[in-house]
């Protein structure tokens, strides 16, 4: 199951593994699947991804189903990819709300590994420290703020995360103890000198990166950097992006993938895949 907020990535991600797996540009560890039915939406994104655009958000009102089903030929495994293409908001009210769509639930019942994105082009967590809030204190000429004046979108973003996350083990969701993959999205976008993924966690996302390392929840974790885009691109309709005429002339367009991490080759987008569904052998 696929898992993150709005704007980290997770529908690019979709878009660019389709594009690799139906193109076989390049070869990838798992390959395409079998799929029956529906499955216009998917390949639309990933025609905007071939063409140098930014895919287009899900809308409030709009849900997408994504499966993407995938094949380890060696073993004759099957994997199936899955998400709610819920707007995140669905998520990020869920923390505040404590509701969500019953299909999550089945969803989450159904999982036997997560693929969690963060993006490393949010920086909503950076502004304010527990620092700041002893100042805030110690300055009397401050209003008291009224404690019902609660406003859940200011909550730090890996607090609402871990939340979510330990909701996940606990009725009606009951998730089963499974790996997760942290997907760091946009990696093209952090400095030069991070190389490290897990290392980009622990530093951004401390609190996260420390429940991860002890739920009960996660058997085990790796975390990768993956960037899917290459770059900055925009909407169709909206003027070529910054980085569309570099990313267009990266042939074929499976290269503009890169992924960083344990076991993984340049470009392949299906390797974290392989290890969430215990498919990798060792090396
Ligand atoms: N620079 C860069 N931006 C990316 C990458 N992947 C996604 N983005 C941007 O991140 C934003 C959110 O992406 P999207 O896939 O729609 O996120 P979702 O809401 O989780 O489905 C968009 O503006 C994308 O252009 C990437 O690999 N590199
Ligand atoms: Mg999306």
């Amino acid at each position: 199951m696929v898992f993150g907020f709005t704007r980290t990535g997770k529908t690019t991600f979709a878009a660019a593994l389709w594009h690799q797996v139906d193109s076989e540009e390049i070869p990838t560890v798992l390959t395409k699947g079998k799929h029956a039915g529906q499955f216009a939406y998917v390949a639309e994104i990933s025609e905007a991804w071939a063409e140098g655009f930014e895919v287009e958000r899900t809308t409030v009102t709009q849900v997408e189903n994504i499966r993407i089903n995938l094949l380890d030929s060696g073993s004759a495994s099957k994997v199936a990819l899955e998400f709610d293409d819920l707007s995140g908001e669905t998520f990020e009210q869920a923390f505040a709300t404590r509701l969500c769509p019953e299909k999550f639930v089945e969803l989450v019942k159904g999982a036997r590994g997560m693929l969690l994105f963060v993006s490393a082009d949010r920086h909503n967590d950076d502004a304010v420290t527990i620092l700041d809030a002893f100042d805030a204190e110690e300055d009397e000429t401050q209003a008291v703020a009224d404690p019902n004046d609660w406003d859940g979108t200011k909550t730090p973003l890996q607090v609402q995360l871990v939340d979510l996350l330990q909701c996940l083990q606990r009725a009606p969701f009951s998730m089963v103890p499974m790996r997760v993959a942290v997907i760091v999205s946009a990696w093209d976008l952090v400095p030069q000198d991070e190389t490290d993924p897990a290392r980009w966690l622990e530093k951004r996302y401390p609190l996260l990166s420390q429940y991860l390392g002890n739920s009960e929840g996660a058997t085990d974790v790796r975390i990768y950097g993956v960037s899917a885009q290459g770059g900055k691109l925009s909407k169709k309709g909206n003027g070529p992006g910054p980085d569309r005429e570099r990313l267009l002339a990266t042939m074929p367009a499976s290269k503009r993938v890169k992924v960083v991490g344990p076991e993984t080759t340049e470009h392949d987008i299906t390797r974290p895949l392989m290890w969430l569904a215990g498919l990798e052998t060792a090396s």
